[in-house]
């Protein structure tokens, strides 16, 4: 029994998203890849099309489809997919939904034998994208997968295809995740070996406790016991060291990095074994869960952790609509009480979230935020990271936008994902937040207003920030063009 596991790559995206989008390892389908391989005699490998060197990401759907085709194919054909029998797709994000479609298709038609399972986010929260007249698709599975898949393997046919359409596989019993194997990162490693780039994920845990109105609709929370987080990390040191890596950049890819209770003891053996002088170590996390633990705050201060917190905005109406606190005025009290230890403490630095454009957003409420950072966190141990809201399928936002629509006037793009004409992060974003701020304004503010601010900002990346700023000038002149 074999799978091969396909990233799908995007269309029509910029220098700016290709520097976000293609710089993480696969975790969640090198999690599969593992587990299956422990439970079954299975061969499993991968083609992570986003850096494949045939593929272009900046490609446009529309005027390029018959080169997008044959790149696909060289790339399937030089990772010998006739050798595979089940063919397994993971469409993360819904801006890969077009070439996740594609691919199938493809596939499909060269390699007719071959049973396609498709899963990720996009097919969890619209599993009916993939059912059409001639899907490709033999398989869509909803939510974590791997009990889904040890199940379909288990019981499937393999000689010839069921199912004239797909069949969804619904989200079955929770795995509890201290059975994994660690995710099989060796497959990675050996496969991308020249690679030097990218983030190497871990998580300790699933799901995340709170639900903000802007993220996808999560996993039950739960964590990893400690001593599986310390066979995961053994694991990935001893993987680094045959591979020769070094100064490699290791990011906690849990929800709220500090909701875990194993938490501080992870601190302390990164402390202990002097592994941030050998890694950098990053994550997320609320502000509630850490502003008033100052013994934390130490370590985190010693383990050179760098935190991105989801502080998103200064407005309280916003943070209530966000349902991100239901006391909005603490919320922004722990926040400065951050920023003040981190003013004080030269070891490390933070990074601050913000989210522009969120429904409800007027000029003055964006005008409030950017306030609050220039008067609070202008300081060289704090970054910012201001972005724009997208709206994602399977979010609160998206599930009820007419509430939206008839308290703010939001104006939305629905099923954006389905254009196979633009650059879709750019219509994922609402046409208006409110009834009188248009995506137009808010691009004006929001490259006007954090371009003076990012500049204010000792320490900054000016790579970084000349892409970022190229991407949204760019932008707004188109706008003002199509008007
Ligand atoms: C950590 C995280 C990241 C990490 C990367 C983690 C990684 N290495 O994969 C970072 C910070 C790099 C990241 C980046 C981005 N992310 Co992100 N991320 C998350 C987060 C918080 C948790 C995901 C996670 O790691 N889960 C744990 C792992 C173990 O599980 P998993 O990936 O879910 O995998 C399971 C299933 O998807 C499935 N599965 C996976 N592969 C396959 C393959 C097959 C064949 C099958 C059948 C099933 C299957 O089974 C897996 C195991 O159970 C979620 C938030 C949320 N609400 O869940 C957002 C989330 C997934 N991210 C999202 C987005 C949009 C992005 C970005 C585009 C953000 C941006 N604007 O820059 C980029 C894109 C990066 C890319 N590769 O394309 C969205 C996706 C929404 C959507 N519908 O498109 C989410 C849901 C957040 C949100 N806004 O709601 N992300
Ligand atoms: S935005 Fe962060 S804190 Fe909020 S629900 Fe999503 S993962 Fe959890």
């Amino acid at each position: 029994m074999n799978l091969l596991f396909i990233i799908p790559g995007f269309f029509n995206i910029e220098e700016y998203q290709e520097k976000i989008y293609n710089n993480n390892v696969p975790l969640g389908t090198l999690q599969i890849s593992s587990f299956l391989k422990e439970k079954f005699q299975i061969k499993t490998d991968l083609i992570d099309i986003r850096i494949e060197k045939e593929n272009n990401n900046y490609f446009s759907l529309k005027n390029n489809y018959d080169m997008i085709i044959k790149s696909y194919l060289k790339i399937l054909d030089s990772n010998n997919i006739q050798k595979f029998q089940y063919i397994g797709i993971n469409c993360y994000t819904s801006y890969q939904y077009l070439p996740t479609l594609i691919i199938g298709n493809l596939i499909r038609k060269e390699f007719p034998e071959k049973k396609i399972i498709v899963g990720g986010y996009h097919p969890s929260s619209y599993p009916d994208d993939f059912i059409y007249k001639n899907s490709p698709f033999d398989y869509i599975v909803k939510d974590e997968a791997e009990l889904s898949l040890f199940n379909l393997l288990k019981k499937d046919n393999l000689n010839n295809r069921e199912f004239q359409s797909p069949k969804i596989i619904e989200k079955c019993d929770l795995i509890d995740i201290n059975l994994l194997p660690p995710p099989d990162y060796e497959l990675y490693l050996s496969k991308y070996s020249n690679r030097d780039d990218f983030n190497f994920d871990l998580y300790l845990s699933r799901g995340c406790p709170y639900q903000c109105n802007f993220c996808s609709i999560n996993y039950p929370f739960r964590t990893m016991h400690y001593s599986k987080f310390k066979e995961n990390m053994d694991y990935m040191i001893r993987l680094f060291n045959k591979f020769k890596k070094d100064k490699i950049k290791i990011s906690f890819a849990d929800q709220s990095f500090f909701d875990n209770t194993n938490a501080e003891s992870i601190l302390d053996y990164i402390i202990q074994n002097d592994l941030q002088d050998k890694f950098k170590f990053s994550c997320q996390s609320r502000i509630e869960s850490i502003a008033n633990r100052h013994n934390i705050l130490k370590k985190i201060q010693k383990s050179k952790l760098i935190i991105g917190f989801g502080f998103e905005s200064a407005n309280p109406n916003i943070l209530i609509e966000m349902n991100k606190t239901k006391t909005p005025s603490q919320y922004i009290q722990s926040m400065k009480k951050i920023i003040e230890y981190y003013k004080k403490n030269n070891n490390i630095y933070c990074r601050i979230n913000i989210v522009c454009g969120f429904p409800g957003e007027t000029k003055r409420t964006f005008k409030k935020t950017a306030e609050f950072i220039q008067k609070n966190a202008l300081d060289e141990n704090i970054q910012i990271s201001p972005s724009l809201f997208s709206c994602y399928p399977n979010t609160p936002v998206y599930r009820n936008m007419d509430y939206y629509i008839k308290k703010y006037g939001s104006l939305f793009n629905k099923m954006w994902w389905k254009s196979n004409s633009e650059n879709l992060f750019k219509l994922s974003i609402l046409k208006k937040s409110s009834k009188q701020y248009s995506i137009k304004d808010i691009l004006l503010d929001y490259k006007n207003e954090y371009t003076r601010i990012l500049n204010l900002f000792k320490h900054k990346n000016f790579s970084d920030l000349i892409i970022w700023k190229k991407f949204y000038s760019k932008w707004y002149y188109e706008l003002c063009e199509e008007i």
